[in-house]
């Protein structure tokens, strides 16, 4: 037979994971905003230029975009200087028509580092 948790015991993990959650959101990583190309949008080639926009100041230093395109390889996407904080730049070239994943890793302000996908089609 299992044991139930002491009540306190569960309250005060609660607690605990909202305490976490909390502060995890008053540091603020980098949650993606806006994004060109946008997620899942059409878009035409060959040249692509990409734009992401966070909810706060990421280090472009320590940021990353690659592209895996359409045959599985994947490219590293040269960054432009940042014009914003908030703001990662670069241009994907030669696109041929297919289905792409535009992959982000950035460093945000926190000193923590978040990562995603914007999947997008050339036409
Ligand atoms: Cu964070």
């Amino acid at each position: 037979m299992r044991r139930a948790l002491p009540k306190s015991r569960v309250s005060m993990l609660l607690t605990l994971l909202l305490l976490t959650g909390l502060s995890h959101l008053a540091w603020a990583h980098a949650i993606l905003m806006e994004s060109a190309p946008k997620l899942h949008s059409t878009v035409t080639g060959p040249d692509v230029p990409v734009r992401l926009r966070f909810n706060v100041r990421v280090d472009g230093s320590r940021s990353r975009l690659h592209l895996l395109a359409p045959d599985g390889s994947l490219h590293t996407l040269p960054l432009a200087k940042q014009s914003t904080p908030d703001v990662l730049q670069s241009q994907a070239t030669g696109l041929k028509r297919g289905a792409y994943k535009l992959r982000w890793s950035v460093l945000a302000s926190d000193g923590h580092m978040s990562r995603g996908e914007v999947p997008f089609t050339v036409k």
